[in-house]
C-alpha cells in the first residue's frame, strides 16, 4: 500500500543514537571494573583491535556529549557494563562503577539527552562465566539483583530501560560473538537451556523496574528482521516461518506473553533441545509485561524449505551471519536487494515489513535501538569524512519508518547504530557505523580525536525537521543529491 499524504513524526519522538559500552567505553580495568566474557575473548582475528580501549568514551564522554547536544540527539541509548557495577557479576557493588553511570546521566540530562539504558549487552561478567555463566540457574538470580541495584540508582533520572540486547543472536551467532558454552556435549541444547535461563531473568527484570520505578518503561531489544521465503512453492512459505518463529517469536512472544512460541517450541521438541523448566519459570514469564518492544534491524533474511543438492547455509556473503539449519531452512542470497561491502544485504522496505509484523504481533510502542550502515569510512586531510553512503542508508530506512507510522504503528524512537565510531563485534575499527569518526586504528591509538562526519550535519538537519518536510523525504536525501 501506499500512502498519499505521509505522516509526520509525532511531536517528542525520541530521535537518538546508540552504542553498547564494551565497544565504546575503554577503560576495560579501570576503577574496579572487573573482567567480562568480552575481555577474555580469544576468537578475533590477529591486527583487529581488541576492546580495552575502544573509543576512550569513558574518558571522554563529556566531550562525546557536547557533540551529541550538537547533533541534536534527543536520547542516547547506551549500556551498563555490568562488571563495572558488579565486578564479580553477583558481589559486591563497586561505587566507582556507579558514579561512572551517575555523571554520564547527569551529563545527559543536563544537555537535554534522554538515557536510555540496556542492562546487559553481551558483557556477561567473566567471574560468572567460569561458574557456568547463562547455565546456571545463579545466573537468573544474579542478573535480577543487578537490575535492582541499576533501577534503584538511578530509577528517578532513567525512563526507559532495555533489559538484554539481542539474546536471539547471542544464540543464534555465539560462536561470532565468542560466547559458545563452554565443555558442552550437546552445545545447542545447552544454548537454549542458556535460552531460558535469560528469558526469566529478563522477565524478572522487567517485573523489577515496575516494583521499583513507577515512572519506568522496560522492554527486551532482540534483533528482529521479517523473513522472506525464496519463492511462492509453499514449502518456501513453510521454512520462512519456521526461520521466523525460531529467530523472532520465540523471543518476543516468551517476552510479551509469557510463553513459547508453538513453532519454536514444536522445533525444539524435534531437535531435543527443550530446556528444563523449574517450577515458578512460567509465572515469572507471565508477571514480566513489558512495556514497549525495542528492536534492532540492519537486514532481513531470505529461506528457501531445505534441498538435497543444495547446502543449506546461505544468505549473506558475511559469513558469521550466514543462516540455514539441515532438515528446517535453507539461506539463500535475495536477488532483489543490494549487498554493502560488509556482505550484508540492504533492504529498507523490509524495515517497515519488520515494524508491521512487530505491531500486529504485540501492539505495543516499537523502539529502533540500532540500524546502520558499517564502512570504511576515511578521514580527509582537512578532518571531513564523506559518507554519503551512510546518508543513503540511514534515509531510506527513515522513510520506510514513515511509511510504516503511516500504516498505523506506533514508534517511539530510532536509535541508530552508532553515536559514534567503536569496535564492530568481530570486524575491528575498520568497520566503522558512527556519525563521528573517532581516530584510531585496529592498533595504533592515533589520537583519539573526533571529527563530524557528513552523516553528522545531514543527520543534525533530519532531527532539527522531526524527520521530515513536508514533502516527501527533502531532509532525508543525502547532500550530494539535495
Ligand atoms: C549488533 C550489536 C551491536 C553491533 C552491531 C553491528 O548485532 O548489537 O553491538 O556490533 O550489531 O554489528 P557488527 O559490529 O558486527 O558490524
Amino acid at each position: 500500500m501506499q500512502h498519499q499524504s505521509p505522516r509526520p513524526f509525532p511531536p517528542g519522538f525520541l530521535w537518538g543514537a546508540s552504542t553498547s559500552a564494551y565497544q565504546v567505553e575503554g577503560a576495560w580495568n579501570t576503577d574496579g571494573k572487573g573482567p567480562s566474557v568480552i575481555d577474555a575473548r580469544t576468537e578475533l582475528p590477529p591486527g583487529t583491535a581488541d576492546f580495552t580501549v575502544a573509543s576512550d568514551h569513558y574518558h571522554r564522554f563529556a566531550e562525546d556529549i557536547a557533540l551529541f547536544a550538537e547533533l541534536g540527539l534527543r536520547a542516547y541509548r547506551f549500556s551498563v557494563a555490568w562488571s563495572r557495577v558488579i565486578p564479580d557479576g553477583d558481589g559486591a557493588v563497586n561505587p566507582a562503577g556507579l558514579a561512572f553511570y551517575h555523571r554520564l546521566i547527569d551529563a545527559l540530562l543536563a544537555a537535554g539527552i534522554e538515557p536510555i539504558v540496556t542492562m546487559y549487552h553481551f558483557d556477561l561478567p567473566q567471574a560468572l562465566q567460569e561458574r557456568g555463566g547463562w547455565s546456571r540457574r545463579a545466573t537468573v538470580d544474579a542478573f535480577e539483583r543487578y537490575a535492582r541495584v541499576l533501577v534503584s540508582e538511578f530509577g528517578d533520572k532513567v525512563r526507559h530501560w532495555l533489559t538484554i540486547n539481542e539474546q536471539n543472536v547471542m544464540i543464534l551467532f555465539a560462536s561470532a560473538l565468542g560466547l559458545e558454552p563452554p565443555r558442552s556435549s550437546d552445545p545447542q541444547r545447552e544454548l537454549y537451556q542458556q535460552n531460558h535461563h535469560m528469558l526469566v531473568a529478563q522477565a524478572r527484570a522487567m517485573r523489577a523496574v515496575h516494583e521499583i520505578s513507577p515512572r519506568g518503561k522496560v522492554g527486551p531489544a532482540p534483533n528482529i528482521a521479517c523473513v522472506y521465503p525464496a519463492s511462492s512453492d509453499p514449502l518456501d512459505v513453510v521454512a520462512a516461518e519456521d526461520f521466523s518463529a525460531i529467530r523472532n517469536w520465540l523471543y518476543l512472544d516468551a517476552a510479551v506473553h509469557g510463553r513459547y512460541n508453538t513453532t519454536a517450541w514444536a522445533y525444539l521438541g524435534e531437535r531435543g533441545w527443550r530446556p528444563r523448566i523449574e517450577p515458578g519459570d512460567m509465572e515469572d514469564l507471565a508477571a514480566g509485561r513489558p512495556d514497549l518492544v525495542a528492536f534492532n534491524y540492519y537486514t532481513s533474511h531470505t529461506v528457501g524449505a531445505p534441498r538435497d543438492d543444495e547446502p543449506e547455509l546461505g544468505g549473506s556473503a558475511d559469513q558469521h551471519l550466514l543462516v540455514g539449519e539441515a532438515g528446517t531452512y535453507r539461506g539463500v542470497s535475495n536477488p532483489h536487494l543490494a549487498t554493502n561491502e560488509f556482505g550484508w544485504e540492504t533492504d529498507p522496505v523490509g524495515f517497515r515489513t519488520t515494524f508491521r509484523q512487530l505491531y500486529d504481533r504485540y501492539r505495543l510502542p516499537l523502539l529502533v535501538t540500532e540500524n546502520g550502515l558499517g564502512g570504511r569510512d576515511v578521514l580527509e586531510a582537512d578532518g571531513a569524512v564523506h559518507d554519503s553512503y551512510r546518508i543513503e542508508y540511514l534515509g531510506e530506512h527513515i522513510a520506510q519508518m514513515r511509511e510504516a507510522l503511516a500504516d498505523g504503528v506506533d514508534v517511539l524512537g530510532y536509535c541508530p547504530w552508532s553515536a559514534i565510531d567503536l569496535v564492530s563485534t568481530h570486524q575491528g575499527v575498520a568497520k566503522r557505523y558512527g556519525f563521528i569518526y573517532v581516530d584510531r586504528g585496529e592498533d595504533d591509538l592515533r589520537t583519539l580525536g573526533r571529527h563530524r562526519k557528513d552523516s553528522f550535519a545531514w543527520y543534525q538537519r533530519v532531527i532539527a525537521a522531526n524527520g521530515l518536510s513536508h514533502s516527501r523525504d527533502t531532509a532525508l536525501v543525502p547532500p550530494h543529491q539535495g
